[in-house]
């Protein structure tokens, strides 16, 4: 079955725990589960991940790269978390395999203080979801599933 990788970068892991007024109180468990019954509507199997670690993220970007050029994936959708305003070695890594990536964000990093205006991925992201809370995975994943189904990789 194709699949479909989300992605979350550093301290994401703590969601639902801890500032409940920027991020809400749903957990990053609750927020897989919520993917995993999309993705089940969509006929997709979904590849959940969080990582605090730069490398880790790279690998997995590479070996999803891989796999949308062997038609088993059709992207992803990742929250960089604060390797978003940081990280050129992340956004090469997209780049670089050409993977088709929705960018999401939680929170509104807009309306936040101008450090989180300044996103390295948006530039070679397919498309951004910003502040629309954790249903910004939701209508990520629907974005990237529509993108695929258009470009007849589905
Ligand atoms: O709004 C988002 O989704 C962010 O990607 C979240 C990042 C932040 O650095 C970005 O600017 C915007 C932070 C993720 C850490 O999440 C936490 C959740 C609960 C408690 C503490 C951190």
């Amino acid at each position: 079955m194709t699949s479909l990788l989300v992605l979350n970068g550093p301290n994401l892991n703590l969601l639902g725990t801890r500032k409940p007024e920027v991020y809400g109180s749903t957990s990053l468990d609750d927020v897989r589960e919520s993917c995993r019954r999309q993705a089940e509507e969509l006929g997709l199997d979904l590849d959940f991940r969080q990582s605090n670690h730069e490398g880790e993220l790279i690998d997995r970007i590479h070996a999803c790269g891989q796999e949308v050029r062997a038609g088993l994936s059709i992207g992803a959708v990742y929250n960089p978390g604060g390797h978003t305003h940081t990280s050129i070695a992340l956004r090469d890594a997209i780049e670089g395999v050409e993977l088709p990536v929705i960018e999401v964000h939680i929170s509104n990093v807009h309306a936040r203080e101008e450090f989180r205006h300044h996103s390295y991925i948006s530039p070679v992201a397919r498309g951004v979801v910003v502040g629309f809370g954790v249903l910004g995975y939701r209508l990520a994943v629907t974005g990237l599933y529509e993108l695929a189904r258009q470009e007849g990789r589905l």
